[in-house]
Order: C-alpha cells, then structure tokens, then sequence
C-alpha cells in the first residue's frame, strides 16, 4: 500500500523528468546531474523499471572519450544555472562540465541486478565497459602516481561543495585579476545563508578557467592545478563501487576485468589510510599538495563503513564519533561536526543533513553491524521529510527544510527506504 508520501514522491520524480534524464529539482538546478541521476534510478526502480535503467544510460551517453563521466550534462542552454556550458567548453557532445562526481553508479547498477530478473542483467551487462572504463579513469587520473588514494580537482567533485574539509585547499588558491565579472544564478533561486559565499564561487571559477585552458588534461589538473585534494566520501564511494563492480564482473562472466578491479580495490586499502588524522583520531579531508589535514569529521568520514575501509579499531573509533555527533543534534547525520567552530547549520554542506549521504551512512553501518546508529539516522530521516518535505537539505538543529523543494534525490531515498523490492541489501 502506498501512503500519501509515497505517491507525493513519485509525483515530484515524474514531474523533474525531462525525457530519459532527470533534473534535480526545477529551475535551480536545470541540467542532469551525475550521481543525482543514480539516486533517481533508484527510486525510478520502485515503479518503472525500465525509466530507472534510462537515466543511468542517459547519463553514459555523456561520457567522454577518455572515460570520465562528467557531473553536468548540458543539454541545452538554460539561463536558471550558472556555470552553463560556454563556461566550461568541454568540446565534447553533449557539452558537460569537466570533472566527475563520487561514482555511486556501479553500485547502484548491482543493486538493481541484484533486485531484479533478466532483462535487468541485459541492461547492465550492455553497461559494464563503460562502468569500467568510468573507474579506470577514476584510478589513472585521479591517482596518477598509484597511491591508492584518489584526489579530487575541484570542490565540486566531491559532490559537498562548500565543506570545511575544502577550506585548507580553498585558501591556498590565488584569484586571478583576470576572471572577469560573472553573475551567480543560485542565489537568486535559494537564500544566500543557504549556499556558499562570494570568495568560494570566485575560486570555484579560478579552477574551471585553469582547466579550460589546459583542454581539461587531467593529468595535468592533478598534477598542478589549483586544488588537489583527498575525500574520504570519493575515496569510499570509490572503494564500494569497485567492490560492487567487481561483483558485477562475477555475476557477468566478466574474467578479464576481475583481477584489475581486485589491484584497485587492494591499493584502495593502503590509499585509506593516508585520510587517517590522528589529531582528531577519524578519517578526514587531505590536501594532497601540502599534505596538510583538515581537522573537521564530516558525514563522508562515515563513509568508512560504507566502504568497509579502516582497521576494527578504526571503525570503532568513527562509531564512539558518530554517537557524540548524534546526541549533539536533533537530526542526524550532520555534514560537519557540530562542535566544531566551523559548524553552520544552515549553509549547504557546513551543516546540514542530506538524505542520500544518509541513505549511504545507513547502508554501511547495516554492513558493519551497527544496526542501532543505523537506526536512528533512518528514522531521523524520516521525521525530516514527513515533518519538512523533500527538500535538498535540513538544518540538524530545527528540522527546517533548506535549498530546493521537490527534490529528486530525496524522493528517491524515501521510496527505497519505504518499500520492500530494492531493499535486499542492507540499507
Ligand atoms: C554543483 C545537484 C548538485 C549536487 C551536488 C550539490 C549541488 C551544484 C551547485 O547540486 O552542487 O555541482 O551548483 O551547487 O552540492 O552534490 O549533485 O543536486
């Protein structure tokens, strides 16, 4: 039986396709995202199967030559957003912007499979070279010298835009005299206290002007770029798909793939440990050019147990984190640690909760056994939306709905969460 909820979810996924892809909400963010499309094949799949399939091909379709899958797909101009296709001249068809986002997509293509019967394997066996060829590109070029750990160019790459793990890269990049003037569209859409700050957008634009002028060569974007940092939500989400491809190949009679996907996954071990900050005794944010830590644990650093990454001891410790971060807030989980200075319960990710960051901290501590913190983040979840709605993001503090309405990806997580036929996994 579907509640009022459900067919209120439902409703705002039909309303935000666009034909074959999805916008994340409507007017605010016009264009198809990368790992928002993942969600929104996730909920697709609670009632349209094949719809669900059509969004992560639609978003295959953008992948560039090279591998990369890109976190914008442009496909066609829309004044709502900016920054729009001529700002990132990706040369490519359809236009995109230049760098990725956290690769949720293999995972949840096996969590389709795993959900469903045979055309479902057809679908994503029709996918697995460039899920592939996605990852690789990941490990070549976000990992050039073979750490294990991969860095991300831009702040935006992390999918956490404005977080404090960012703020050590951020201060070190120089606003050139040159970028010119712009006009930001986001927030004339959201309030201002709700998005990040005029000095971030100048140096989010200093980042795709270097880019653009190097032709996007990524190489050489990680090697001498403005920003070049490590993540522990791409770091994980990375080490999880890789697991969830791996599998994929299993289940795909996929052998020559296999033993790669096993060298990342064994290198993602040892890269892990690079984001241990002993300061703070968690995983955190790196820059990979200073090698300085942030000092902050954020919802990614929960990750951990998404990934399965860390030592008993480790994980151990992120539990006793994340139990003193819950009791500090009315909604968990926050995106900063509440008792930092840096904390603001309102702005984007320097606070607020986001449901499918939730949705993956609940997965993972199902998977490491921590079923009463994974509880209690769901059903925080929950009396989110049943009390705001399906907005973008939540104050941890009042519960208040912040960002866009009728969000995509909110509506998604509430409907995998609410219904029985794509829960297999723990989640
Ligand atoms: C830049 C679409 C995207 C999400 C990101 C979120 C936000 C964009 C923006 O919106 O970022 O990519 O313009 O603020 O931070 O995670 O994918 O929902």
């Amino acid at each position: 039986m579907r509640s009022s909820l459900d067919e209120e979810a439902i409703g705002i996924l039909k309303a935000n396709d666009r034909g074959g892809f999805t916008v994340p909400t409507a007017r605010l963010y016009p264009y198809q995202w990368n790992w928002d499309s993942a969600f929104a094949a996730l909920g697709f799949a609670e009632f349209d199967r094949d719809r669900a399939w059509r969004e992560i091909e639609t978003l295959f379709e953008a992948q560039w030559p090279d591998g990369m899958v890109p976190h914008i797909v442009f496909r066609q101009n829309d004044p709502d957003y900016f920054p729009g296709p001529a700002i990132w001249q990706s040369n490519t068809e359809p236009p995109s912007s230049g760098h990725s986002q956290p690769p949720v997509t293999a995972s949840i293509v096996l969590r389709l499979v795993e959900s469903g019967g045979t055309a479902d394997i057809e679908r994503a066996r029709a996918l697995f070279d460039r899920m592939l060829a996605f990852h690789r590109w990941f490990h070549a070029m976000r990992d050039p010298e073979d750490t294990g750990l991969v860095g991300i160019i831009h702040p935006w790459e992390s999918g956490r835009d404005n977080c404090p793990d960012w703020d050590i890269g951020m201060d070190r990049i120089v606003v050139p005299d040159d970028l010119g003037p712009y006009q930001r569209r986001d927030t004339e859409h959201i309030d201002p206290a709700e998005r990040p700050s005029a000095e971030q957008y100048d140096r989010y634009l200093t980042i795709i002007k270097f880019g653009r002028e190097c032709g996007w060569d990524h190489v050489e974007m990680a090697r001498n770029g403005p920003f070049y940092m490590g993540d522990p939500g791409v770091q994980f989400i990375l080490m999880r798909a890789d697991r969830d491809l791996l599998r994929l190949a299993e289940l795909l009679g996929e052998r020559s793939a296999q033993s790669e996907i096993a060298h990342w996954l064994e290198r993602a071990r040892d890269g892990c440990q690079l984001l241990w900050n002993p300061a703070v005794n968690a995983f955190c944010a790196r820059d990979l050019r200073t090698r300085e830590f942030s000092d902050g644990i954020t919802s990614a650093s929960m990750l951990a147990f998404y990934a399965g990454a860390g030592s008993d001891e480790q994980r151990d410790a992120m539990a006793a984190h994340a139990r003193r971060i819950l009791d500090d807030v009315e909604f968990g989980f926050p995106s900063f640690d509440p008792t930092h200075p840096r904390f603001e319960s309102k702005r984007y990710w320097r606070g607020p909760v986001w449901a499918i960051i939730n949705f993956l901290i609940v997965d993972g501590l199902n998977n490491a056994g921590e079923t009463e913190l994974a509880d209690r983040i769901k059903a925080d979840t929950r009396r989110l939306i049943e009390t705001a709605g399906f907005y973008e993001y939540f104050d941890p503090r009042t519960g208040e709905g912040l960002g866009g309405a009728d969000f995509t990806w909110t509506a998604a997580v509430h409907l995998v969460w609410g219904s029985g036929s794509t829960n297999s996994q723990a989640a």
